[in-house]
């Protein structure tokens, strides 16, 4: 056993003690395991994760060719310290393999459902027609197969896929349905950006499991929050790290879980912040890059950063923490393998800035389940978007959040947000599809719908929240 990082000694009196006898009785205790967690925990030294195993990094494989399948089935994941999970998985990943495609490539993906139960494919974050966009009534039976066929229209960003039927979504993407999307573009790569084994996609969620490892998903209409951090599946993860620039595109994959990211080294005499370079986020890059020392994502919300091991020394750990819960989420290892870095450290990109918005929308999230009052019916339009319209549109909530306020169909750009955290943050800049709305917080986001016309969805992306039946189909025409 090594020398423990400083930052895990770091706590009172009473929890030093029971941390250095939980580490000579057991290999993957977590102080977190014997506390009941209806709400999000706050960060507390309660909280601290005392560990002496860590597992290498899962990174999916790659899907580069257009056409390909995708099948959804059980199976089991290794998922660290020999412990094997039975999952639900994409081609059998966990999380499903990374596809990446350029804009302008056609998509043929053939899904096949060998689930014990209906589902779909929704690509979050692409702007694909109605037929293609994995709405809740469009769920094949198991056995059944569907085909996708659309054009990459959006510009380069990190999307995903996952399931979207009603009403069971949240315990799909719990038992491990999610996939990451990376789409590239010519903007893009004038960057130079790290690429190849220097680009990672990091994979956030939590999970519980019980005593055989496997997941247990008993969530409350207040939503579930797992008792331990997963990134790409892995528990306890490490990554060896050259000295340079590592791009890392960051994709928050929790049912109901909302993580405060913060980068710090754990073996120095003095620990320090490392900071993100802030480059884009859902809709792809930002106007301006920025460096940022704690950055707070809710489900569904991506982030591409940037960051520097170039100035560490060899051996330097440097972990991946989430404030919030106070959990160490991903040690990243410096080695002594020096690599040159020549792409961008800093980034701007010209965006489209919507304006004069003709029509005003207003939403209320209302207790955990409805919307403007309503709870969702597949069978009802609850109202019409004028196609290539700029419209306002408001979000407001009176409690019971976070509600990350997802839209199907358009990206969207965020104005402005009144009471609780009263900011528009920097990763909230730019094109976005999901936008966290606390408790007693008003948003407002300018929205065109101008790809394709037909009926899509908005709805809160806690999917207990949206499994309860907060989501609303609209039609654009
Ligand atoms: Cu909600």
């Amino acid at each position: 056993m090594g020398p423990l990082p400083k930052s895990r000694l770091v706590v009172s009196g009473l929890w030093t003690i029971v941390a250095a006898v939980s580490l000579l009785t057991s290999c993957e205790t977590t102080l977190t395991d014997a506390l009941p967690s209806p709400q999000q925990p706050e960060a507390s030294a309660a909280r601290v994760i005392v560990r002496d195993a860590r597992n290498p990094l899962f990174i999916p494989a790659t899907i580069t060719n257009s056409s390909f399948g995708l099948t959804a089935a059980p199976g089991t994941a290794t998922i660290g310290s020999g412990t094997t999970t039975s999952v639900w998985q994409y081609n059998g990943s966990f999380p499903g393999p990374t596809i990446v495609a350029k804009t302008g490539d056609n998509i043929l993906a053939t899904f096949q459902n060998k689930l014990p139960e209906p589902t779909i494919i929704h690509w979050h974050g692409m702007l694909v027609d109605p037929a293609n966009d994995g709405q809740p009534h469009q769920v094949i039976r198991t056995g059944e197969t569907y085909n996708y066929n659309f054009p990459v229209i959006n510009r380069a960003a990190l999307n995903w896929y996952h399931p979207h039927p009603h009403m069971t979504i949240g315990k799909q993407v719990y038992n491990g349905l999610a996939g990451a999307f990376i789409i590239r573009d010519a903007e893009e790569a004038a960057l130079n950006l790290p690429t190849g084994k220097y680009e990672v996609p990091l994979v956030i969620r939590d999970i519980s499991l019980d005593k055989s490892g496997n997941p247990v998903y008993s969530p409350t209409g207040g939503g579930y929050f797992g008792k331990t951090p997963l990134v790409n599946g892995t528990k306890d993860p490490y990554l060896d790290v050259d000295k340079t620039v590592y791009r890392f595109r960051v994709l928050i994959g929790s049912t109901s879980r909302v993580f405060k990211l913060k980068l710090s080294t754990t073996n120095l005499p003095t620990n320090k912040e490392i900071p993100f370079t802030l480059i884009g986020n859902d809709g792809g890059l930002l106007p301006s890059s920025s460096n940022q020392t704690q950055i707070e994502v809710c489900p569904g919300e991506r982030l591409d950063v940037l960051v520097d091991f170039g100035s560490l020394d060899p051996s330097t750990k440097v972990m991946l923490q989430d404030v919030n819960a106070g959990w160490n989420l991903l040690e990243f290892r410096v080695t002594n393998t020096s690599a040159s870095y020549s792409g961008a450290l800093t980034v701007t990109s010209s965006i489209p800035t919507l304006s004069a918005p003709v029509a005003k929308r207003f939403f209320s999230f209302d207790g955990m389940s409805k919307i403007n009052g309503k709870l969702y019916d597949m069978h009802r339009i609850d109202f019409m978007v004028p196609f290539g319209q700029t419209e306002l549109w408001t979000f407001k909530t009176n409690g019971n959040g976070p509600h990350p306020v997802h839209i199907h169909g358009a990206s969207f750009q965020v104005i402005s947000r009144t009471g609780g955290r009263g900011r528009v943050f920097p990763w909230e800049r730019g094109w976005k599809d999901v936008v966290l709305v606390n408790d007693f917080e008003t948003v407002d986001v300018l929205i065109r719908f101008d790809a394709y016309k037909g009926v899509y969805v908005m709805h809160c992306h806690k999917l207990e929240h949206e499994d309860n039946g907060m989501m609303m189909n609209f039609e654009v025409k």
